[in-house]
């Protein structure tokens, strides 16, 4: 019988949750930017080695929820916490703790799960303010006490991770395998992931925008891949793939098309080459940018972007 568990991955925007899902699937199967609230939607990236298998749920990262976009997301990081086998709260240690940071520690000492790991993340950076984190949750849990039968709670597991680097995670995984508990695969060995492709691609796209955008323009941009037209070719499958890029207003349409074009195009050229290496196939991507004001408010295109469906 092989080790199985569902692994909440969850912390504040910024921690490196999904850099550290995809460090432990070890393939990309969630994006990563310095931009907050990069990951909007749930995703699921699925390690299988010879002790069994982990479902990593990566979640949005808590913050200041400003509108409908925010709450939904928030409400997902919720969410994804409950229910699973195993609560991976990520830190950036590199920074002290803020105050979601105590958030997240504050609802660990009050629910006191059995199967608890706490990461303290860019390790490779100074200064690293591990200590701080330990007296952090040393303050959350005298707030919230063990009652007689929760003596036996253990607390957190605390490790360290540079989840840049390969093999900086390595002692994540080895602690999330020993926490988990015999039974049947959830799924195939060599699935990484079942976040759905037109999510998969809007995604992509969207990190090579968030590459090449700052402040505020990342929160009002959104992707919804349209179609994707199937037709075969002597190599390869080929995948013409329409793209609406939304923005919030009018003077954004230029800034996202960038001079000359510039940026869209270097948008297209290598979303096109990493849709074609996820799914082997030759990838034509055709962006068109939209003003579609308060489209974070519209529940129909919140729910293209696949932000609204059942999560966990
Ligand atoms: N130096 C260093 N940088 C890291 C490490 N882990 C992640 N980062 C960087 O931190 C930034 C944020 O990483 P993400 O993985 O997108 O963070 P997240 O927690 O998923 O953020 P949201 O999706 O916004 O909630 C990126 O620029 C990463 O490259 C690490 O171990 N060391
Ligand atoms: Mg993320």
């Amino acid at each position: 019988m092989a080790k199985v568990a569902v692994v909440g991955v969850v912390g504040r925007t910024n921690a490196g949750k999904s850099t550290l899902v995809n460090a432990l699937v070890g393939e990309k199967v969630s994006i990563v930017s310095p931009v907050e609230q990069t990951t909007r939607n749930t995703i699921r990236g699925i390690v299988s080695d010879t002790r069994g298998q982990l479902v990593l749920l990566d979640t949005p990262g808590l913050h200041k929820a400003v509108g409908d976009l925010g709450r939904l997301m928030n409400r997902m990081a919720r969410r994804s916490a409950a229910g699973t086998d195993i609560t991976c709260v990520v830190f950036d240690a590199s920074d002290e703790p803020q105050l979601e940071d105590v958030g997240w520690m504050q609802r660990v000492a009050k629910e006191k799960p059995e199967k608890v790991l706490f990461v303290l993340n860019k390790a490779d950076k100074a200064p690293f303010y591990e200590k701080m984190f330990h007296d952090a949750w040393e303050e959350a849990l005298s707030l919230a006490p063990p009652s007689e039968e929760e003596k036996s709670f253990a607390g957190p597991l605390w490790v360290k991770s540079i989840s840049t680097t390969e093999g900086g995670a390595k002692d994540v995984l080895d602690f999330l395998f020993d926490f988990a508990e015999e039974g049947e695969l959830l799924f195939d060995e060599d699935t990484v992931t079942d976040y759905p492709r037109k999510l998969a691609i809007a995604d992509s796209i969207r990190e090579k925008f968030l590459a090449k955008m700052h402040q505020e323009i990342p929160h009002e941009l959104g992707i919804i891949v349209k179609s994707i037209d199937e037709s075969a070719s002597q190599e390869k499958p080929v995948w013409k793939i329409t793209v609406d890029v939304l923005v919030n207003r009018p003077s954004q349409k230029p800034i996202v098309i960038g001079k000359a074009a510039q940026t869209i195009k270097y948008v297209r050229k290598l979303a096109e080459r990493e849709v074609s290496e996820m799914f082997g196939v030759k990838a034509h991507i055709e962006l068109w940018v939209r003003v579609e004001p308060g489209w974070m408010k519209n529940q129909r295109i919140l729910s293209d972007m696949g932000y609204m469906g059942d999560l966990v």
